[in-house]
């Protein structure tokens, strides 16, 4: 792959001139401001060949719509959600108000929805798939809760299936100090209610679903169902592909979630495909989990946040994600 640059005007005009030299396979990384006008940072996979009739660029902002479209989709977003984006992004770099991966940020953030409320009074019950990071989290938020409420936090297990399931998070709640209850019954978390009083907050861990396990979403919602004030928090890897995503927004439909947390964003290579799931869902994002370390990589989603993470100044080398750039600090 080679890097042009190019001059214009405006991006319209320097884009025009990419397109000239380089064809439609040119691909826009970067649109900056300079003193004299717009340059624009073009990737393209090979040189046009010497005495080419170069190709008629017949509207530049259609030209500029499809370079980003075109970005959008390297980056794994959805067809139709990409077209809106580059669409809406397109006239503002056009007409040089913004640079290329600012206006698809702006633009996508429109479409994304993030539950700013904390969790609780009541019960946080942590649902996903298996390995999505759900025990990981749940002790995150613990410590962080536990810091900013100071008493009143509980946690809870139902994760007996697994060997040493239990034995995790019991481990995590010595360490923070909080009171650990296995949940095997409807006594057991009417008792972890109670610990955890009118105003408290009950984080309940669960076991992985797998695809096509009823049996263990049944449970869940079962056991679940009556405790005062249940919030469901389904957990989404990042690093999953996007047709695992919906499959898995889709098989925890029906505890109806009131929220997503994004785990794995560290490991995710790409996060349209995600992001698009969100988008085509509804679903609100409240935490963003960005590596394995209690309780510090764990943040609250902010949808500019979110929109820098999945488009990246520069597409390559892919950088990985830090808390810091994916959301903003808890309440105190
Ligand atoms: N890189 C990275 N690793 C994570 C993240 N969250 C969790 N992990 C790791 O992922 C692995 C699985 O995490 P768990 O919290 O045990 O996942 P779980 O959903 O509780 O797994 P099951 O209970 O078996 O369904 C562990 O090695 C965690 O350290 C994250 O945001 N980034
Ligand atoms: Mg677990």
């Amino acid at each position: 792959m080679l890097i042009h640059t190019f001059h214009g005007r405006t991006a319209a005009e320097a884009l025009s001139r990419a397109r000239d030299r380089l064809g439609e396979d040119a691909c826009v990384l970067e649109t900056r401001r300079t003193t004299t006008g717009i340059e624009v940072l073009v990737a393209a996979e090979r040189p046009s060949p010497p005495g080419a009739e170069p190709p008629r660029v017949e509207d530049p902002v259609h030209a500029l719509w499809a370079a980003l479209h075109e970005r959008l989709r390297a980056e794994g977003f959805a067809d139709a959600l990409a077209s809106r984006i580059a669409a809406a992004a397109a006239a503002r770099v056009a007409d040089g108000r913004a640079e290329a991966a600012v206006a698809l940020r702006d633009a996508l953030a429109v479409w994304l929805r993030v539950e700013t409320a904390d969790p609780g009074p009541g019960a946080l019950v942590l649902v996903g798939a298996p390995g999505v990071g759900k025990t990981t989290t749940i002790a995150k938020i613990a410590a962080r809760e536990a810091a900013r409420r100071g008493a009143g936090v509980v946690l809870a297990s139902m994760d007996d299936q697994r060997l040493g399931g239990l034995e995790q998070l019991e481990a995590t709640a010595r360490v923070l100090g909080v009171p650990f209850f296995p949940l095997r019954d409807e006594r057991d978390l009417a008792a972890a209610r109670r610990r955890a009083g009118r105003r408290g907050l009950l984080l309940v861990d669960t076991p992985g679903v797998s695809r096509g396990c009823s049996a263990v979403l049944d449970r869940i919602d079962a056991l679940t169902r009556g405790v005062e004030r249940r919030e469901v928090e389904l957990l989404l890897a990042a690093d999953a592909d996007r047709h695992a995503i919906t499959e898995s927004v889709r098989r925890f439909a029906r505890l109806a979630p009131r929220c997503a947390g994004l785990t794995r964003l560290d490991e995710a290579p790409r996060g349209g495909g995600l992001l698009s799931v969100l988008v085509r869902t509804g679903l609100a994002v409240r935490h963003v989990s960005t590596g394995p370390l209690i309780p510090d990589d764990l943040a609250r989603a902010t949808a500019r946040g979110l929109a820098a993470w999945a488009i990246p100044h520069a597409p390559l080398p892919s950088r990985p994600a830090t808390a810091h750039d994916v959301a903003t600090k808890e309440p105190r």
